[in-house]
């Protein structure tokens, strides 16, 4: 099976009409979207989402924000899913995010940077499992499929 990443438009993305804008940008590299889902994360799914940075300064602010709005949440999957979308995403930080980046394009703060993405395979798979269960992440195929594989 090829890499799966796990992505979330956080409240800001949404609230500012910024879906289709992002998702187009992860579709256009070539990635497959194999889950999808809308909500609104309560605080208990909000602290274990965010586990590694309990106790840092923007924790209070960070849950404030991530649990203020709708959020979108989704799986993409492709040769080096995980790195291709951080890089789609650009830097934590929306001032040091290049230009051609979501947050580059799109953010102005580090706190309201649109959007999430896992930072590992490990990360992935433990993203995953929070928000989605096997019977809802979909495998079927693309088209154009033979031009975006590895081999
Ligand atoms: P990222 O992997 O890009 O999502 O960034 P981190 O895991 O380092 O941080 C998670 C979220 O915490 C960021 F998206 C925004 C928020 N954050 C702050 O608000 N202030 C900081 O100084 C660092 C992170």
């Amino acid at each position: 099976m090829a890499e799966r990443t796990f992505v979330m438009i956080k409240p800001d993305g949404v609230g500012r009409r910024l879906c289709g804008e992002i998702m187009r940008r992860y579709e256009r590299k070539g990635l497959r979207l194999v889950g999808l889902k809308m909500s609104i994360l309560d605080r208990g799914l909000a602290e274990r989402h965010y586990a590694e940075h309990v106790g840092k300064p923007f924790f209070a602010g960070l849950l404030e924000f991530i649990t203020s709005g709708p959020t979108i949440q989704m799986v993409w999957e492709g040769p080096d899913a995980v790195n291709a979308v951080r890089k789609i995403n650009g830097a934590t930080n929306c001032q040091q995010a290049d230009i051609g980046s979501i947050r580059g394009d799109f953010g102005i703060n580090t706190q309201k940077n649109l959007v999430h993405a896992s930072d590992s395979v490990e990360t992935a798979r433990r993203e995953m499992a929070l928000y989605f269960a096997d019977s809802e992440l979909w495998d079927y195929t693309m088209p154009d499929g033979h031009w975006l594989a590895e081999a």
